[in-house]
């Protein structure tokens, strides 16, 4: 395998020219591919490669973290964890779930898969006020179904515990998430920034101690709770879709965590969505579209419910909860109450993974688009404030918090002022 080097556009047809996996899908010939770089994330190249007969997608790793440049290096190895997880979250989910893999070069750290068109980043349609009729759905389905399965709750034992020790190499970008979220937003980190207009807002946060202790608490348990296979990074900016489909992409991040994390980060970013709408009002009211926002929140969470129940009652055959204890001695029951703890405790863990995520994406280094193209300053400011202040609740009072609707009905609250 030659050494790793950066594809560009100019050399990309010369070095991919030979593989089947890309000529299978553009045509032979080479000359005639198109080439664009992409990539708007904060970590990788992504180029869009049309030929003769097709289109795909190649997606490389950079040795350094693109959003702050060459002085935060990051392993080219998050490809390879992309790549098992990519594999994984389709057996799981189902096919058409995340974009078809058709070939992976782990020296050269890149990916080739399916072009998925005419799709959109999911969080660029929120912004501009889409209402997307599929994604309660096809979310809460997609969260239920991998971390259901990729868990001891389904797997055998030594299954999950070969795929724990694959994932556990992912430390660099586990790390990224262990200071970005539940840390660097609670002091004066130095990437951090954030809207001048909220430094009072920020002191009080930073001086908050219930609500640090519950960040590092959070913290703790997403270091220390090896509980499945997560995406990692499951915010509306890793969902490209249309009226008709629905992709979850970017598991680059993937290590085995807790539960509530993949779906906390995901309703998180409902929220914001949420409380952003109003600075995008130019155009129009956005009344329709927050609450579209907040069905779609309790659609997810509905569905997720309803998929995650039913898994367990079919699909429980790894060696927590066992049916020999429960509906092999005639105690259904028995296994019900058991899901019943299980479910609560993935509420009450997602409510908190929900507050921290709004926190620092609002004040640690990587922002959402979502505020970020508010561009009148004091509009974006009231914004940001009205999310901070809901992370804020649902962090620290996560344990007394008992239903979708009331987060929902506090977040209207707020909205409101
Ligand atoms: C330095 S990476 C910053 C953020 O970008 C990724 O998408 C993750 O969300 C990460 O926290
Ligand atoms: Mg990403």
């Amino acid at each position: 395998n030659a050494s790793f080097e950066a594809l560009t556009v100019e050399t990309l047809p010369g070095r991919l020219g030979a593989l089947a996996a890309l000529t299978d899908h553009l045509g032979d010939d080479v000359s005639a591919w198109r080439v664009r770089e992409v990539g708007d994330g904060n970590l990788n190249l992504v180029f869009i490669v049309e030929g003769s007969t097709g289109s795909v997608v190649v997606k490389q790793a950079l040795p350094y973290v693109r959003l702050v440049g060459e002085s935060w290096p990051l392993p080219l190895k998050r490809s390879f964890f992309e790549y098992h997880a990519l594999i994984r979250q389709e057996a799981r989910a189902g096919k058409g779930t995340v974009p078809a893999v058709l070939h992976f070069d782990e020296a050269q750290a890149l990916i080739v898969m399916e072009y998925l068109t005419p799709h959109i980043i999911l969080r660029k349609e929120l912004i501009a006020g889409r209402e997307l009729p599929r994604i309660g759905v096809d979310l809460g389905l997609f969260v239920a179904r991998t971390l259901f399965r990729g868990s001891d709750l389904h797997m055998a034992a030594r299954d999950r515990k070969a795929d724990l020790a694959l994932f556990a190499d992912n430390v660099e970008l586990c790390d990224i998430t262990e200071n970005l979220v539940f840390t660097d937003p609670y002091f004066e980190a130095k990437l951090n920034h954030y809207t001048p207009a909220l430094e009072p807002l920020v002191a009080e946060l930073r001086a908050d101690r219930d609500l640090k202790v519950e960040a590092q608490r959070l913290k703790h348990l997403f270091a220390a709770n090896a509980e499945t296979l997560l995406h990692g990074d499951l915010h509306t900016g890793s969902v490209m879709v249309t009226d008709t489909d629905t992709r979850v992409i970017d598991p680059e991040f993937a290590f085995y965590g807790p539960m509530a994390f993949d779906v906390g980060m995901m309703l998180a970013n409902f929220w914001m969505s949420y409380f952003s709408q109003s600075g995008h009002e130019q155009d129009g009211s956005r009344e329709s579209m927050r609450a579209y926002l907040l069905e779609t929140i309790t659609s997810i969470w509905a569905v997720f419910r309803t998929e995650f129940s039913r898994l367990w009652r079919s699909e429980r055959s790894g060696m927590l909860y066992a049916r020999s204890l429960f509906e092999d001695r005639g105690d259904p029951l028995g296994a019900e109450q058991a899901l019943d703890r299980v479910l609560h405790d993935i509420w009450q863990d997602l409510l908190g993974f929900a507050g921290v995520e709004c926190h620092r994406r609002i004040l640690g280094l990587a922002h959402n688009a979502d505020f970020e193209t508010i561009e009148d300053e004091a509009k974006r400011a009231v914004c940001e404030a009205k999310a901070l202040r809901f992370g804020r609740h649902i962090a620290v009072n996560r344990r007394a918090i008992h239903s979708i609707e009331e987060v929902n009905a506090f977040a209207a609250l707020i909205e409101k002022g």
